[in-house]
């Protein structure tokens, strides 16, 4: 646009000059980038940890990002965000709780006026660990003769646990000497000879829970 001026002197006299409006306009929403998340994390875990972080932006963004937690229950008594850096944190003991699995729902403002904004999930898979293993029998026995050759499979102890993404290991827990002759294979439970039995005298091996 064009502007003049003039005065109502004789003669009359103008001067000239342009005008610009630049119309700042919220185009775009913002987007999050990366989703749909999913984070798994341990029970264990302190207050205030920060386990993830979200991350947004916005094509025509004119002030901040800003990130809040919407739902959905219980998520939000346990996990909260940082408003402007999209960290998700804990923000209360999980072993109040016996979920397996949250989704938190957080929305992202861009700082528009009106103000647009986009919402995302996070998926937060909590280990627990509330069940100890059990084995399917309280006594594995087996007889063996004295000149056994090393390393045959001698009997497999089995255990299971209903915490379901446990995985369990065996370990011998008894005296020495067990440990000396004896080897269970920690991810399988097999017992294995590691040590010719002639050359002790012992006739009974007993390897018991601690
Ligand atoms: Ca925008
Ligand atoms: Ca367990």
């Amino acid at each position: 646009m064009r502007v003049k001026a003039y005065d109502r002197g004789s003669p009359v006299k103008e001067g000239e000059a342009q005008i610009g409006i630049v119309v700042q306009r919220n185009q775009f929403p913002p987007e999050f980038l990366g989703g749909p998340y999913t984070q798994t994390i341990s029970e264990n875990l302190p207050n205030n940890t920060g386990i993830y972080t979200l991350r947004g932006r916005d094509q025509d963004l004119q002030g901040e990002l800003r990130y809040e937690v919407l739902g959905i229950s219980p998520a939000p008594l346990y996990f909260r965000v940082n408003p402007t850096a999209g960290t998700v944190f804990t923000r209360d003991d999980l072993k109040k709780d016996r979920g397996l699995t949250y989704t938190l729902q957080v929305a992202l403002y861009d700082s528009g006026n009106p103000e647009e904004r986009v919402f995302t999930e996070m998926t937060i898979f909590v280990n627990r660990n509330e069940n100890a293993p059990t084995f399917s029998q309280e006594l594995y026995q087996r007889t063996v003769l004295e000149n056994s050759g090393l390393g045959g499979l001698l009997l497999t102890v089995q255990a299971t646990d209903e915490d379901e993404r446990d995985v369990l290991r065996y370990e011998l827990t008894d005296d020495e000497t067990c440990a000396e002759f004896f080897y269970v294979n920690p991810d399988t439970g097999a017992l294995h000879l590691k040590k010719l039995l002639t050359e002790t005298s012992r006739a009974r091996f007993e390897v018991r829970p601690p």
